[in-house]
């Protein structure tokens, strides 16, 4: 007998596929099936190997199902909510009181399928007057964000369903996605003779395995291929004169830089034949239209602000931006690279972190400095910090300093559904529902001409004992005083009314009110979330950013069948939100339509960054490669895998092969080392020395071996008993090996050294 099928969304990745899911099993409270969701508008019944295996995150261990309060033995006690909330605002007051809120930090806010928290936890830092804040993104795209900032003042992306050429840097999409329905996309590329796939990565990965072209690069050494890339379109007049005189200012300089660079030498440094540098430089160059992903391999490694320039000179240079195929601008619901428009003034001064002076790009806080910002005792560090789903003592560089610096903060509030790393640390520990016990939705939505968004109904009850965090951050704002119930009457009763009712007392009341209007997201939850059906009270902000929505993009979102008069389309977008549990298409654009998007001064692309062109020329007299005969391998610390999810889930179980994670290594190492798959190896770092088994893999080059992400997380068994599975990566990486200009770790770049183990 088949039961119902009800619609939901995977939360593994940022590709958040739509999900058809029956339930059922002890209590009905178990996924018994799994399959993709073909009305969902982007992901159209894709879906990988790893959704099948929500139930172990639905279902997962540790989870937290009362406030805690830590005990000063270290030990926790349960505490009701009352208290919970009652404490945690005094404590958090008393910080703000004492020292400013600005020594608040605010970490976290979404991982890769929940984005409301983020939404809402605005007005509780505004309620704190916290000023700084952080996020994965921190640690992987700010150096991207920054490039991206100074050459158009906004973020783009490539359009690989459309492209002649793909080109991947540092990026395994066949594992990792990040392109909707990737593994179709790349088959296709791959079958049709017309189109090619350029593959950069120091592995033989599932991608490069596919792809026409492989540059096999040396670990490390991005900087060099890509400056050669980039010279060769010069040298072999391959970059299109007429379309930088038209749409680019200040190209001559980067034309200039890119004429010096010493073209077999830089493809000697980097390990990857001449020959085959000038056939990739050729397809680029040759293309009807080339889409490119740059990702961790270069963002998070040496150079990787340099490598994020050189990568999009490449497009730049070539003309591959604003047509079918190239680089576009998407119309996003809301905006999670903000503040890129700023960076392309040329007068702006780049903000910075108040302890270490470190460069924050949309707001976002190095990650690599943030232990910096707290271990200190100058007057400005970060005295408190709200942890949000994220799990920064394990997902951080250099672990055990990072604990040290959690550890000595004068509050430390973790919301999240279990006990991680992090909450362990934790003063508070709130808990809220699993994502599939409220509503929940990505704010990743970056795919065009179509744009899409995903509002997910619950699937079940909450436990008792959890609340939202919706529910939390109102809490939390109301203890502090943000509001008062007289400031909510007029929209309670006109949310009571009707939504049309409700626009003018909401845009009225608070949004022109500048002491209502920081507190708009909770705000907005309290008194129109009720009045919400299927269990959607806390998709209550979607309402704000669809009329910010219609307000910005009003011919996407009318390309996309939402008219009307005034409101009318924004409310149309918000009821086509609620009523479809799918998802659904807000943005149409035409492929010209990222024009009207460059946010630089003059509308045109600003080509040289002098910063970086100082560092390209420095190439010149760098080593290629680290060599410190102490550690003579570069490890790679978090590789995506089959069975990864960053640390998503904490129940090893869930992963069908490979439970411990093994280190990779090339089959000419390993007999160098004479061992064998399975065999156990000591692994240093100048951080720690671990222990592991080994993968023998074709996949790894001489002298490059490659952990897998997420592992080292512990989970309790039945008989009480904690037990860790794998390593987890980050206690062998160090929070000073980081970019000089973003701060951007290197993960994938740890000098190590290795011996079997007898
Ligand atoms: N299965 C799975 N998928 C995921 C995730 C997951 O946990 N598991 N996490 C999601 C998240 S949060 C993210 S950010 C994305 C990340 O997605 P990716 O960036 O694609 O993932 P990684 O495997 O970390 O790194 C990509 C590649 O960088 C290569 N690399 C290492 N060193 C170098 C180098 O020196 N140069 C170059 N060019 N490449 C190098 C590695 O060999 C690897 O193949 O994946 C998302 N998707
Ligand atoms: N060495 C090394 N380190 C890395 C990487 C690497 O490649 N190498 N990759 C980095 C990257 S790209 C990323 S994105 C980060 C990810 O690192 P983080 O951003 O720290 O996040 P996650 O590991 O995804 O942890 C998500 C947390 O959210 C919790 N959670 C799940 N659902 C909910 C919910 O509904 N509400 C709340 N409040 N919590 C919930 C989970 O229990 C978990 O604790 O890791 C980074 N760290
Ligand atoms: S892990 Fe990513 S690609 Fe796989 S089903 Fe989930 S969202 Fe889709
Ligand atoms: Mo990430």
């Amino acid at each position: 007998m088949s039961g119902s099928w009800e619609k939901t969304a995977c939360i593994l990745c940022e590709c958040n596929c739509g999900l058809e899911v029956q339930l059922g099993g002890e209590g009905g409270r178990h996924f018994t099936r799994i399959r993709g969701d073909k009305a969902h508008p982007a992901s159209r019944g894709y879906a990988c190997e790893k959704a099948h295996r929500l139930d172990y995150y639905q279902n997962g261990p540790d989870r937290i199902t009362s406030p805690l309060r830590r005990k000063p033995d270290g030990t926790f006690e349960e505490i009701d909510w009352d208290t919970a909330i009652r404490e945690v605002a005094q404590r958090l007051a008393a910080v703000r009181d004492e020292h400013g809120g600005a020594a608040i930090f605010y970490f976290g806010g979404g991982g890769q399928g929940n984005h409301l928290p983020g939404a809402y936890s605005t007005a509780t830092r505004r309620a704190l007057g916290s000023r700084y804040r952080s996020n994965a993104l921190a640690q992987e795209k700010t150096g991207e964000f920054w490039v991206n900032g100074r050459l158009m003042g906004t973020a783009v992306r490539g359009d690989f369903e459309h492209c002649e050429v793909a080109l991947f840097i540092g990026k395994n999409p066949w594992q990792s996605h990040g392109i909707p329905r990737a593994r179709v996309t790349l088959k296709a590329i791959a079958k049709d003779p017309e189109r090619s796939m350029i593959v950069i990565d120091p592995r033989r990965t599932e991608t490069a395995k596919i792809a026409d072209v492989h540059l096999q690069v040396k670990p490390g050494t991005d900087a060099w291929l890509l400056a050669a890339l980039g010279a060769v379109l010069v040298a072999e007049d391959l970059i299109a004169p007429k379309w930088l005189e038209d749409h680019v200012d200040d190209y001559e300089p980067v034309l200039a830089a890119l004429r010096e660079v010493p073209i077999s030498e830089y493809c000697e440094r980097s390990g990857v034949p001449e020959p085959l540098v000038r056939e990739a430089a050729r397809l680029i160059g040759k293309a009807e239209s080339v889409a490119v992903f740059e990702d961790l391999g270069i963002q998070m490694n040496r150079h990787s602000t340099l490598s994020s320039y050189l990568n999009k000179l490449l497009w730049l240079l070539t003309g591959n931006f604003g047509k079918k195929g190239a680089q576009y601008v998407p119309a996003p619901l809301v905006n999670i690279a903000g503040g890129l428009d700023k960076i392309a003034r040329p007068a702006a001064k780049d903000k910075l972190t108040p302890v270490v002076g470190a460069r924050i790009i949309s707001g976002l806080v190095p990650c690599n400095v943030i232990a910096d910002e707290i271990l200190t005792d100058h007057p400005k560090r970060y005295r408190a910090m709200i942890v949000e789903s994220a799990n920064p003592a394990h997902s951080l560089a250099d672990s055990s300093r990072m604990r040290e610096a959690l550890d000595s903060l004068d509050t430390l509030v973790v919301i999240d559904i279990a006990m991680t790393e992090t909450a362990r640390l934790a003063d508070y520990v709130l808990p809220t529902p699993t994502q599939y016990e409220k509503a929940e939705a990505t704010f990743f939505n970056f795919e065009f001409p179509e744009n899409y968004f995903h509002l997910r109904q619950p699937l079940f009850d909450p436990p008792d004992g959890v609340l939202s965090e919706p529910e939390i951050h109102a809490r939390l704002c109301e203890a502090l005083g943000a509001y008062t119930e007289e400031d909510l009457a007029p929209l309670h009763a006109a949310a009571a009314e009707s939504r049309e009712a409700f626009i003018p007392v909401f845009f009225g009341n608070v949004l022109t009110n500048p002491k209502l209007a920081p507190y708009a997201p909770v705000i907005l939850y309290r008194t129109l979330g009720p009045h919400l059906p299927n269990g959607l009270q806390s998709g209550a902000v979607i309402w704000g950013l669809a009329h910010q929505f219609a307000a910005a993009y009003p011919d996407s979102l009318r390309r996309a069948g939402f008219e009307g008069k005034g409101f009318e389309a924004p409310e149309r977008l918000f009821d086509a939100i609620l009523e479809n549990p799918s998802g659904i298409v807000y943005s149409v654009d035409e492929f010209g339509e990222s024009w009207n998007r460059i946010k630089t001064a003059g509308g045109k692309f600003h080509a040289a960054i002098p910063e970086l062109l100082d560092e390209l020329e420095s190439l010149r007299t760098q080593e290629a490669s680290t060599g410190d005969p102490a550690f003579p391998f570069i490890l790679s610390a978090g590789e995506r895998r089959s069975f990864t999810a960053n640390t998503i889930l904490r129940d090893p179980a869930w992963r069908k092969k490979d439970a411990e994670g093994s280190l990779r290594i090339s089959p000419d190492d390993a007999a160098q080392l004479g061992v064998t798959d399975g065999d156990r190896v000591r692994l240093t770092t100048k951080r720690a020395t671990v222990e592991v088994p080994v993968e023998v893999s074709g996949m790894m080059q001489v002298g490059h071996v490659s952990l897998p992400n997420g592992l080292g997380v512990d989970h309790t068994e039945n008989g009480g008993e904690r037990v860790q599975t794998g390593i987890a990566a980050n206690e062998l990486t160090a929070s000073e090996d980081r970019d000089w200009l973003a701060g951007t770790p290197w993960h994938k770049h740890v000098p190590a050294r290795i011996e079997a183990v007898r």
